[in-house]
């Protein structure tokens, strides 16, 4: 007898999740020089001066600013770097992570 008809077959897809993305968030402080942290984000996170100084302006009016989205990992990577730029010059300069929604 004829089989082929009636064989059942079990398809497997596969679903990959994209990763979660994690915000990078510049925290305003008291006594980090604006030039500073523009250079900061310039060299950390390759922005053009114009997008650094907006980024840096809206973290000194309104307390803090995303700065960009990453992969977890990288985004803690640039973080951290951001982060002990300023240390090394005893600057409390920080950034922060956190994950998107
Ligand atoms: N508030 C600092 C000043 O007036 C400048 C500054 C901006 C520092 C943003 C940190 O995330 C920051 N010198």
């Amino acid at each position: 007898m004829a089989q082929t008809a009636t064989t059942k077959r079990t398809k497997v897809k596969t679903k990959t999740e994209r990763p979660r993305l994690h915000k990078v968030i510049l925290v305003n402080d008291d006594y980090t020089p604006r030039e500073f942290v523009v250079t900061v984000l310039m060299a950390e996170f390759r922005m053009s001066e114009d997008q650094a100084y907006k980024v840096m302006i809206t973290a000194h009016r309104r307390g803090v600013c995303v700065v960009a989205v990453y992969t977890r990992d990288v985004a803690e990577t640039k973080a951290t770097r951001a982060t002990d730029a300023g240390r090394s010059k005893g600057y409390p300069l920080l950034f922060t992570t956190e994950p998107e929604e």
